[in-house]
């Protein structure tokens, strides 16, 4: 049989959505969705249709290069692995365990991102483990697991069928969540839902809403508090749900105090009257938060997190269908990433590294001793690690950081020195080009293993076609440095791993390849603690957080780092995101014809006042400068955002808007604050 079609689960977003690749004498010919599938429902969004394409590239990497004289060469994967092996370990044994640093990918598996993360602990005794979660929800992770206990999405995409009232804010859904974007068109075209924006941009979204609130960029806190505030001067607590399920009310009532509706507006620019109206529409009704980066990615980012955890629990809005906090996770893989310990403090399931009895089971398990007991560095400070000599090599899986990390020039600084790096990509990216070896993984259609979607789900990829060239599967790739240093990875498939992961973490402990859910297509929603367990369609069921009680914390606003508010050089503030076409880095959908020709390349928004105040001609490229540094861009005059504040997407390496952004991090969660810095643009004087 040459023709036949795999289901598998889609690469790009953290909807989930599963389609059939429709194979033919082991090439892609086409995508399909799955009709029965509770996201896709017979949907996908242009991502979706087009995620074949990039896998036949001609730049796909098919072999393992060496670096030599500032030129790759193809190696065998004997002599890569060697060097490899042999190079790491030299590092760990000259300069200590915590020389060597790793980042998993959220572009991988959950089985791959546990055998880097187990690599790192058991093989190398380092917690230097973290992946691109930290650039994204680092602070819904830290924020809610300090509110809620459970730092996962409260609740399930089911439940956006069953709620009266969506808050979007700092999402941009319909773009970067397609799946759930549309599932809420339909709700609000049908007017079984409302919703309210509160986003600093015009979002598609906002057609549909009742009120759009457009605040200064990093202002979150201050406009939070107004709606506490409001809800509880009318009385509109839900006292009950507080009396009984929730802890420390009295600090929050007493921070909020200050935050009045007038007091607000001055800070956010959101008119009182518009946040009074608001504040009344989110108590009265069954009401969900939605949001996304526009929340984390600041230096306030679990501040921002546990305000929407204070407002939701103030009213009772958690623990039912149709309520809750629901942070949308953006890769593919970064809910399981984070969930089977690709994090430098915890283990699979979130079990932390300073637990002494938790190190005892995993070194038990793991067959070694001295697991480490300090917390590992984050993907954002090892960049300064390398700087102060600290960390002397490091292998990155499936990240591009010289492209999505902020500040691009200060770590290119850092990627110069290090001494050994490492890329294991399927593409050479701007960050393989540092690297001193490049090995070549296979891409989600050439291997099995599981990937876990924002709604928790743990779903299946499925094998459909060979590995391109010399390419291996990444879990393979793991297991093989991992012998060659000696500590045997005995696995004959990624199913054996989830096997021991379902032994390791009582999250995912009924999770298994054979269960009748799996071998559907379905998946299966975390907590599955049990082989008899259904899985969990929202979290805290009736006000049983998982931490006990709800926590509140009284926070109040603080700025951002840097804004172009009362900048006298830099008067203009930048927020930066994504478009509906691209990927982040673009290694795969500049790779892919289709989205590649709605947007060929970068952009700047900008409101048609302050073209006028700065004589910005529409579609002219225009330089837009920094503290950090300058790029251009071509223009995009339009209403999209409000005067003073300009946007931008960071997938586009040449004029990228990383050289701009700031890279000053959130202290608990080490976000980097991608949402607000402060430009100008223009010559230099
Ligand atoms: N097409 C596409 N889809 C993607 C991705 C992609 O690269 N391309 N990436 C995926 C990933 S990893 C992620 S994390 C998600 C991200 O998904 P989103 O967070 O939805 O995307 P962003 O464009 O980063 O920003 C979201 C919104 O935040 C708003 N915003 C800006 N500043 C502020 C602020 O100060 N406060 C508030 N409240 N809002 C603000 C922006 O105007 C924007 O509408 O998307 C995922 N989906
Ligand atoms: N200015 C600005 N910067 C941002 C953001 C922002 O909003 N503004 N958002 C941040 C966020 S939320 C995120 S999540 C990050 C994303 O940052 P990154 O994770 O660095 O971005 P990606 O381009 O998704 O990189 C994934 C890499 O994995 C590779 N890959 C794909 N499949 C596989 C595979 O199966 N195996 C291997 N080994 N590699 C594979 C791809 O080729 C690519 O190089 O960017 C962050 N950067
Ligand atoms: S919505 Fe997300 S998961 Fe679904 S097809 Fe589009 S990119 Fe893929
Ligand atoms: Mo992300």
């Amino acid at each position: 049989m040459t023709r036949k079609k795999v289901l598998t689960t889609c690469i790009y977003c953290g909807c989930g959505c599963q389609f059939y690749l429709d194979v033919e004498k082991n090439k892609i010919k086409g995508v399909f969705p799955s009709q029965n599938h509770p996201v896709s429902q017979s949907a996908l969004c242009v991502k979706g249709w087009n995620a074949g394409e990039f896998v036949n590239h001609p730049d796909r990497l098919t072999d393992p290069l060496i670096k030599e004289n500032g030129m790759f060469r193809k190696a065998s994967w004997d002599e890569a692995l060697n060097l490899v092996v042999k190079k790491l370990i030299e590092t760990r044994d000259k300069y200590g365990n915590d020389s060597v640093a790793f980042f998993g990918s959220a572009k991988c598996t959950n089985e791959e991102n546990y055998l880097i993360m187990k690599l790192a602990r058991a093989v190398f005794k380092t917690n230097n483990i973290d992946h691109c979660a930290r650039l994204c929800h680092a602070s819904t992770v830290a924020g809610l697991a300090l509110s809620f206990g459970s730092g996962a999405m409260t609740n399930s995409i089911s439940c956006f069928d069953e709620a009266e009232l969506y808050l979007i804010t700092g999402s941009n859904t319909t773009e970067q969540h397609p799946l759930i974007g549309s599932r809420m068109i339909k709700n609000l075209r049908e007017k079984k839902a409302d919703c309210v924006v509160i986003d600093p941009r015009k979002i598609k979204l906002t057609k549909f809403a009742k009120y759009h609130l457009k605040q200064n960029c990093g202002t979150d806190v201050a406009w939070m508090n107004g709606l506490m505030h409001v809800i509880i001067k009318e009385g509109l607590e839900n006292k009950d749900f507080i009396r009984d399920h929730t802890e420390n009310y009295e600090e929050l009532k007493k921070t909020i105090e200050k935050y009045t509706p007038e007091y607000v507006e001055k800070i956010t620019s959101i008119p009182a009257q518009q946040l009074k109206e608001v504040a009344l529409l989110y108590a009265a009704k069954k009401s969900m938060i939605i949001y996304s980066m526009g929340i984390t990615q600041h230096t306030t980012g679990v501040d921002n997190v546990r305000s929407c955890a204070n407002l939701a629990m103030l009213t009772g809005n958690i623990g039912k269908v149709g309520t809750g906090v629901n942070p949308l996770r953006g890769q593919n893989n970064v809910q399981g990433s984070c969930d089977v310990g690709a994090l430098p403090n915890v283990y699979c399931g979130y079990q932390a590294v300073t637990n002494e009895a938790i190190r005892e089971k995993f070194e038990k398990a793991w067959k070694v001793k001295g697991l480490p007991a300090n917390i590992g560095l984050t993907v954002t400070t090892v960049p300064d690690a390398i700087l102060q000599d600290k960390v002397k090599a490091l292998y990155v899986m499936g990240e591009n950081p010289m492209v999505s990390d902020p500040n691009t020039s200060h770590l290119e600084k850092a990627l110069l020195k290090c001494p050994f790096l490492v890329v294991q990509d399927i593409f050479l990216t701007e960050t393989a080009q540092y690297a001193n070896v490049v090995f070549p993984g296979t891409s989600f259609a050439e291997k099995d293993g599981t990937f876990t979607s924002t709604e928790r789900r743990v779903e299946r990829i499925r094998k459909a076609v060979e590995p391109i060239g010399n390419a291996k599967p990444d879990w393979k790739i793991l297991c093989e440095i991992a012998d060659h240093c000696g500590y045997k990875f005995d696995y004959a498939s990624p199913k054996e791993v989830m096997d021991e992961m379902a032994q390791m973490a009582p999250i995912y402990g009924g999770i298994t390849y054979d269960r009748k859910e799996m071998e559907k297509g379905f998946g299966l929603q975390w907590p599955c603690p049990t082989k008899d367990h259904p899985g969990t369609t929202f979290l805290h069921k009736d006000g049983n957080f998982t931490r006990g009680k709800g926590l509140f914390f009284g926070i109040e606003y603080k700025p951002p780092a840097e804004t172009g508010l009362d900048n006298k050089d830099y008067p203009l503030t930048l927020t930066t995101g994504r478009s509906y076409f691209h990927w982040h880095t673009r290694t795969l959908t500049g790779r892919t014809s289709t989205l590649e020709r709605e947007v060929p390349e970068n952009y700047i928004e900008i409101n048609p006042e302050d073209a006028k105040k700065y004589k910005v001609r529409k579609g002219s490229m225009i330089k837009v400068s920094s503290l950090r540094g300058s790029i251009e861009a071509r223009a995009l005059v339009s209403d999209i955002v409000k005067p003073g504040t300009v946007f931008m997407p960071f997938h586009f390496a040449i004029s990228a808007a990383n050289r701009l952004t700031n890279d000053a991090l959130d202290p608990i969660a080490k976000i980097p604050e991608y949402k607000v810095c402060a430009v100008k643009i223009g010559e230099d004087k």
